[in-house]
């Protein structure tokens, strides 16, 4: 496989990962995009659920993107795994979507988002943002991990809840703009025209970077260890430390 540099891969579509704890409105967030850069771009999608294709029909009835160009990945238990250690189904299903509808200008990957580390693989995604809300709480921001300090996008959704959940949106903002080193940071709710605007602009200009081969995929890092139950109903460690055999611990 070639290597994944911005000089190889500002051939084909722009290829944007969307990661964020369950609920916080990826989904939403990704139909928001369609929605104003449809007619202006050529979009395709690819969600990943862990055993149901809810998300994908979920946008397929929002009838922001032709229903076929919005196809699913079922991940399983482990849905950071599709999106960080073994990236072959999504990959292909990027390869599928660009094929059928080439050319295509940016193919946008959900995360499953069951955790707050998770993040996207450089080998699979060439950019990706990172999603909180103001629902889950002020602090969040300020606690940090690899997707909120290092992804290349931080989103603050859903801010015309704040004042019903007492959050502070321009400190929220400041807590995660200071993790993030310059980063870029937006706050955005779907009912707010203008920071609509300020996501649709960043996705232009990261599409505009990448076809230049001015944008180099970073990696945000590894997540966190956390454990899953197995089939069998045990706890199991997890650990995404980076090497090639992501290890699964018993950890009793
Ligand atoms: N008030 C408000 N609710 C939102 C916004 N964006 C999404 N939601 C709601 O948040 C919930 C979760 O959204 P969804 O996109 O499914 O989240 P996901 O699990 O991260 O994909 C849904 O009920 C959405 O309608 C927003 O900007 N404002
Ligand atoms: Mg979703």
């Amino acid at each position: 496989m070639p290597e994944n540099t911005a000089a190889s891969t500002s051939g084909r579509a722009l290829r944007l990962g969307v990661a964020g704890p369950v609920g916080v409105g990826k989904s939403s967030l990704i139909a928001t995009i369609c929605r104003s850069l449809a007619q202006e771009i050529r979009l395709g999608v690819i969600t990943n659920d862990i055993y149901t294709d809810e998300d994908a029909r979920f946008l397929r009835s929002a009838g922001v993107l032709e229903p076929e160009r919005i196809r699913a990945v079922e991940t399983g238990a482990c849905p950071h795994t599709a999106i960080r250690d073994d990236v072959t189904a999504n990959l292909l299903a990027a390869e599928d979507l660009e094929a059928d509808f080439a050319p295509l200008d940016v193919v946008i990957i959900e995360s499953g988002g069951d955790n707050l580390t998770a993040t996207f693989s450089p080998a699979l995604v060439d950019a990706q943002i990172f999603v909180l809300d103001v629902a889950g709480g002020g602090d969040v921001a300020r606690k940090g991990g690899p997707g909120i300090a290092r992804a290349d996008l931080l989103v603050i959704n859903k801010t015309d809840l704040a004042p019903y959940v007492g959050v502070d949106v321009e400190k929220m903002v400041a807590d995660g703009s200071a993790a993030r080193d310059g980063r870029p940071v937006v706050s955005l709710s779907r009912t707010n025209a203008s920071s609509v605007v300020l996501l649709r602009q960043w996705v232009l200009d990261m599409l505009a970077a990448h076809r230049a081969g001015t944008h180099e995929p970073q990696d945000p890092g590894p997540m966190a260890p956390h454990s899953h139950l197995d089939e069998g109903g045990q706890a199991v460690l997890h650990t995404h430390d980076g090497s090639a055999e992501h290890s699964h611990t018993h950890s009793h």
